[in-house]
């Protein structure tokens, strides 16, 4: 393959999905290969406990070092790169998914709970690369979900995955902008139509207008995006109210 990913999860099953549609046929045509591992394979109890109490006390559970220390000294190799996501990680963006792409071994590490004990990581970090990232800030129950969005947005980054080969040079971020509105036909729809310059064949004014929507739809939903001379200028009325 040219990308390898394992997943370590306690719930296995909740990765599934990532086998159907464009990931699904990346696995068939041999450009992705997927490898799922239950975590409580690695306990060694009876009861098969993969978490403790926290020392220091509060709440919650901490996942054991001695579970997930074997687990990864066997599923994630010197060679790849081992992520664990978490809401206390660095910001996962579309850099870190291009970064990802060219990899060619990740391993993600799934808590649950409150999280894992911290030396697992201090110590993989003697042989492996460690990255704890984060999709944004709020709190998933576990790393599950945002391993799929991760998977995603850095497979689909990799040459034949997608159907047309380039339709990611257009997305939105790829030019540091949030992509503009889309129509397809009719040209009239419950009254609403299509912007007409999209319906002539002036393709370098057609041009100029998605960049104009990309600039206004980004200065409106995420200012943060823009260099400050795109801003509109601050506000400096200092009238007391
Ligand atoms: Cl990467 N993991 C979890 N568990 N929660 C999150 C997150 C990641 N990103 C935001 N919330």
């Amino acid at each position: 393959p040219v990308i390898r990913i394992g997943v370590v999860s306690i719930f296995p099953e909740y990765l599934e999905p990532m086998r159907m549609a464009l990931l699904g046929k990346a696995i068939d045509r041999g450009i992705l290969a997927l490898d799922t591992y239950d975590l409580r394979d690695w306990t060694h109890d009876v009861h098969r406990a993969v978490d403790d109490s926290p020392y220091g006390g509060g709440p919650g559970m901490v996942m054991k070092p001695t579970v997930w220390g074997p687990c990864l000294d066997e599923v994630c190799p010197d060679d790849a790169l081992l992520v664990v996501p978490t809401p206390a990680g660095v910001p996962f963006t579309q850099a870190t998914a291009q970064q990802w792409s060219r990899e060619s071994h990740i391993v993600f590490a799934c808590g649950r709970y409150e999280g894992i004990d911290q030396r697992v990581f201090d110590d993989a970090a003697k042989r492996v690369r460690v990255q704890e990232v984060s999709l944004g800030d709020f709190v998933l129950i576990g790393g599950e979900v945002a391993v799929m969005a991760m998977v995603e947005a850095t497979v689909r980054l990799i040459d034949g995955v997608l159907g047309n080969k380039n339709s990611h040079q257009q997305d939105s971020f790829s030019n540091g902008l949030l992509e503009g509105p889309s129509y397809t036909r009719p040209p009239t729809w419950r009254g609403l139509d299509v912007p007409p310059v999209l319906l002539g064949g002036d393709h370098a004014k057609q041009d100029r207008w998605r960049t104009e929507q990309s600039l206004a739809r980004t200065r409106e939903r995420r200012p943060d995006l823009l260099p400050p001379d795109l801003l509109p200028p601050p506000d400096t009325d200092d009238t007391a109210s």
